[in-house]
C-alpha cells in the first residue's frame, strides 16, 4: 500500500505543525483539558510520521496492510487528534466537540473503532508499546509486512511493561518495530532525572538488543534519516530516541513543566496565539 499524498517539503511539515500547535492550544483553553506541553513535545513528530513515514490512507483507516501506529502516551492524544483530522481521517469540524461530556474525543485515544485512525485505547502509560509489539508479531506471522510504531514518554519508561517489551521484541527479531521516545526530560510532576532516572537511556536500549538512534525531536531533517535507517536494518527492532522540548513552539510554555496541567487563561492564550502568528 501505497501513501496517497506526495510526501510534504519540511517547509510544509512546519507549517502544518504550527497550525496544528494553535488548534491544540485553542482546544486545550476551550476544553479545560491538560498536557498541552505533553502535547506540543511530540508534535514535530506525529507531523512527521502521518505525512511522511506512515504508509496509510486515511480514506481506508482499516486497510489490512496499513502500517500501525500506536501513541503509547496517550495523554498526547490532543495532538494526534489534531493530526488525524488534518490528515483527513475525519471532519475536522467534529473536533469542535472534543472534551464535551459524551464526546469520543477526550483526553486519551478510545478503544478503536470510534474514531478512524485509532488503534488502540492508551492512556494507562507503559501499554501501547506492548500493543504495538502484538501487532508487529502478527504483521510477520500473516506475512503482511506492515510496520508497526510506538510513541513513548521518558516518564512512561518508568513502566516496568516497557522493559519486558523492549526484551521481546529483539528475541523476537522485530525488524519492523519502530520505537520512538519523546525524551522531553519531564514527567508530570518533575524531572525526569530526579525521580527515576533513565540516563544512560540510549545504551539502556542498545544493551537490550536494539538499533538504537539518538535526534533532535523537532529536526524534520534528522528524522527523514532517523527514519530511513531504521527500515534498512533486519533482525532488530529500532529505537529512536528523541530529543525534544515540552511545550515546544510557545516561548513562555518551553520547558516549563507548569503547562502538563495548566490550561492558558485568556490572555495566555492570546500571547500563544501571536507568538505562532494569528491574533484571537
Ligand atoms: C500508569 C499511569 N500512571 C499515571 C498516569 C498519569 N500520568 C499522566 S501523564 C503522566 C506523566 C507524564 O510524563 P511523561 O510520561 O514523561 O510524558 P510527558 O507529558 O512529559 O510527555 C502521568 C504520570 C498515567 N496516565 N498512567
Amino acid at each position: 500500500m501505497s501513501n496517497l499524498l506526495k510526501q510534504k517539503s519540511f517547509k510544509e511539515l512546519k507549517e502544518i505543525a504550527n497550525q496544528l500547535r494553535r488548534r491544540i492550544i485553542e482546544t486545550g483553553a476551550n476544553s479545560k483539558i491538560p498536557h498541552i506541553g505533553s502535547c506540543l513535545s511530540c508534535l514535530d513528530l506525529l507531523v512527521y510520521l502521518y505525512w511522511n513515514e506512515l504508509e496509510i490512507d486515511p480514506l481506508k483507516p482499516n486497510d489490512i496492510k496499513r502500517d500501525r501506529f500506536l501513541l503509547s502516551k496517550g495523554h498526547g492524544a490532543p495532538a494526534l487528534f489534531q493530526v488525524l483530522a488534518e490528515r483527513g481521517f475525519f471532519e475536522k469540524d467534529r473536533l469542535l466537540e472534543f472534551g464535551q461530556p459524551g464526546s469520543v474525543f477526550h483526553e486519551h485515544p478510545p478503544k478503536p473503532g470510534l474514531i478512524p485512525g485509532i488503534e488502540a485505547a492508551t492512556g494507562s502509560l507503559g501499554h501501547g508499546f506492548s500493543m504495538a509489539l502484538g501487532m508487529a508479531v502478527a504483521s510477520k506471522i500473516s506475512d503482511k509486512m506492515f510496520r508497526c510504531y510506538a510513541m513513548l514518554s521518558d516518564g512512561e519508561c518508568n513502566e516496568g511493561s516497557i522493559w519486558e517489551a523492549a526484551l521481546l521484541a529483539p528475541t523476537l527479531k522485530l525488524h519492523n518495530l519502530t520505537v520512538i521516545i519523546d525524551f522531553n526530560k519531564w514527567q508530570a510532576t518533575g524531572r525526569s532525572e530526579e525521580i527515576m532516572s533513565l540516563q544512560p537511556l540510549y545504551l539502556k536500549w542498545e544493551a537490550f538488543g536494539w538499533h538504537v538512534q539518538e535526534i533532535n525531536g523537532h529536526s524534520f531533517n534528522e528524522m527523514e534519516l532517523a527514519f530511513n535507517n531504521a527500515k534498512e536494518i533486519k533482525h532488530k527492532p529500532s529505537v529512536i530516541v528523541a530529543n525534544t522540548i515540552k511545550g515546544k513552539g510557545v516561548s513562555f510554555m518551553e520547558d516549563d513543566n507548569n503547562w502538563h496541567y495548566r490550561i492558558p487563561d485568556r490572555e495566555e492564550l492570546k500571547l500563544a496565539l501571536e507568538e505562532l502568528g494569528s491574533a484571537l
